[in-house]
């Protein structure tokens, strides 16, 4: 540990402290030992080795213990005691500008506040500026404080992290001092939602990469700045690292920091069984680590390993083929790539079509031939309609006749010629609560396929809906299930559904379940596919538009597809327009 970070250590002891209510003398030497560290000029190590550290003026017999055991151990017993002591409610109250240790006991005795969510409620009653020495302007204060953690505390739905994400890549790129730069972390590995992006990037002359990645529109906080790394909020809560290194390292930090953690867990572990230490900088025999840290993020003291400038290259210097950042989640894919059984992974290149969109027939936002149009430019080779049914009436969902009269506008459309596409005529018909389908047999019968979901009764229990979903599935008249548990990310859980039992149905009754595509929903989520379609079931990945616009969000699927080792093969919308067509005739019959 780093002088400085021991310094922090110090510094919250006694913030710590403060809270307990210890006396200011206990609390002020912590605070004067922090200070002391800091304007320390030479190595600690070398301080302590030789025995000194009580002599540095500020530090006093019982900081010299804690010093040594934090720098030696990395741990400090006193703090991590000091921690548990203190209920984390108020220690989390410390993460509120404007409030110290005084405010929050002051709070805490007065108005009984134990953690952040009494103490909005305080707010909104108005006691809080009502206590001495408080007063409304605090008030204020704390209050938007509040709003601010909760906006900085969330996670990022993909799409959106990937918006802010792109156009900074490329910037870098173009930047001349810029060598290679690529995303890493959750966003590369093509999570749901992104913590915080990560960027790595190899450069020779650093100061203006990291000046021009502090300086982009949008930011509203650099909150570090140092010679190789920094990191900045944007107005929207979303953080951003960006790590810069020598040329030679980078295939090694973008490993790493693309992560995930246990994949890395793994892959070092992997080299250590071959006498080879796996770091960040580098690879290179076990017994160097030392020098390895020691070289650490300098530019200049460059570990890297000669030859390797690729991921490819550093997984086959551990006997391993490339392995997707998508698979990288140390869910057996370092034993499928050591026995040779990766799946080959679908790639949105290989999506024909779709089939669950709507228009403005239901609660759509274009027309019919505006969504063609937008499916033609995609190139794909089919489109399939499937606007919501009348028991969805708070999306407008048809009647009967106006389903029949789509399905008769589409066929105009197909015989037309108009559009490339081709344009498959179908539903996405409510689940009601009792399992039963929104349309009967002979309206259904009409249509080229049906997407069955449930929109409402989310309230029933895990069995009921389990039976209900399973119910629709044995009408024998669903093509694919929508949106599994309707799910919404960071913003609604699921309904609650026994996912195996749903697989094991989707199978007993060929029902293809839908990825639906939409980057709020990327649901089945992907941590069940492997084993859905390891047992039969087919994939068909469904944006879910509303809007020409949405069409693209086949993209998000694809990603949540990959995490789920799906292949071409196993994602129905891969077929061509001929085999789709014979497909789905032969489903109906
Ligand atoms: P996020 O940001 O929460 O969505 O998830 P990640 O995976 O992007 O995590 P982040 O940004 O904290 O770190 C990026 C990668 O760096 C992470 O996936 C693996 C690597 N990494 C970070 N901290 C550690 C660590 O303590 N141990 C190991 N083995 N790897 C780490
Ligand atoms: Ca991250
Ligand atoms: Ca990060
Ligand atoms: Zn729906």
């Amino acid at each position: 540990m780093t002088k400085n970070e021991i310094a922090d250590i110090l510094n919250d002891i006694a913030v710590l402290l403060e809270l307990k209510g210890e006396n200011p003398f206990k609390t002020r030497a912590y605070q004067t030992g922090a200070r002391a560290l800091e304007s320390l000029e030479e190595d600690l190590g070398t301080v302590i080795a030789e025995g000194r550290l009580s002599e540095i003026k500020g530090v006093g017999e019982a900081l010299t213990k804690k010093i040594a055991e934090v720098h030696s151990t990395g741990r400090l017993r006193f703090y991590d005691e000091l921690k548990a002591s203190i209920p984390p409610g108020l220690v989390e109250m410390l993460q509120i500008p404007g409030l110290g240790p005084k405010k929050i006991i002051a709070l805490n005795q007065k108005l009984g506040v134990d953690g952040i969510p009494a103490l909005a409620k305080a707010c909104a009653d108005g006691l809080v500026a009502a206590l001495p020495g408080f007063g409304d302007k605090t008030q204020e204060k704390i209050v938007a404080g509040i709003k601010n953690r909760e906006a900085y505390g969330k996670r990022h739905i993909w799409w959106d992290a990937f918006e802010v994400a792109e156009p900074i890549l490329q910037g870098l790129r173009l930047l001349p001092q810029v060598q290679r730069a690529e995303h890493a972390g959750s966003l590369r590995r093509g999570m749901e939602t992104v913590g915080d992006l990560d960027f790595i990037v190899a450069g020779k002359d650093v100061a203006p990469i990291v000046e021009w990645f502090t300086t982009r529109p949008g930011i509203r906080e650099v909150t570090a700045k140092g010679e190789t790394k920094a990191s900045v909020r944007y107005e929207t809560g979303l953080q951003a690292d960006l790590r810069i290194v020598p040329l030679e390292q980078f295939a090694f930090a973008l490993h790493h920091f693309t992560g995930s953690k246990n994949h890395n867990v793994q892959m070092r572990q992997r080299a250590l069984a071959r006498g080879l230490s796996l770091s960040e900088w580098g690879l290179e025999p076990a017994e160097g680590e030392g020098t390895v840290k020691e070289k650490a993020g300098k530019v200049g003291g460059a570990v890297g390993v000669r030859g390797i400038e690729t991921e490819t290259e550093l997984f086959a210097a551990l006997g391993l083929p490339f392995i997707p950042p998508e698979l990288r989640e140390g869910l057996g894919e370092i034993e499928a790539g050591e026995g040779g059984f990766l799946p080959k992974l679908v790639e949105w290149t290989d999506i024909r079509g779709a089939f669950h969109n709507h228009t403005t027939a239901s609660d759509g936002r274009n027309t019919l031939k505006e969504m063609v149009g937008a499916a033609e430019a995609l190139g794909w080779e089919y489109l399939g309609i499937a606007d919501h049914s009348k028991a969805s009436f708070q999306a407008n969902g048809l009647t009967e006749e106006r389903l029949l009269k789509q399905v008769a506008d589409i066929h105009a459309l197909n015989t037309s010629g108009k559009f490339s596409t081709h344009v498959f005529a179908g539903t996405e018909c409510d689940i009601l609560a009792d399992g039963r389908l929104d349309f009967d047999d002979s309206t259904l019968a009409q249509l080229d396929y049906v997407v069955g979901s449930v929109h409402n009764a989310f309230a029933q229990t895990e069995a009921d809906m389990t039976a209900r979903i399973i119910r629709a599935m044995e009408t024998g008249r669903l093509t694919m299930l929508g949106h599994l548990t309707g799910r919404l990310l960071q913003r609604r859980e699921g309904y609650p559904v026994n996912t195996a039992k749903i697989i094991d149905a989707a199978i007993a009754n060929r029902v293809v379940i839908e990825l639906n595509a939409s980057p709020w929903r990327l649901d089945m989520d992907w941590r069940h596919w492997r084993r859905a379609a390891e047992r039969g079931v087919l994939c068909s990945i469904n944006p879910d538009a509303h809007e020409t616009g949405g069409l693209a969000f086949v993209r998000t699927g694809v990603n949540a597809a990959r995490k789920g080792w799906l292949t071409k093969e196993q994602v129905l919308n891969t077929k061509s327009l001929p085999e789709m067509k014979k497909w789905l005739i032969q489903r109906k019959g």
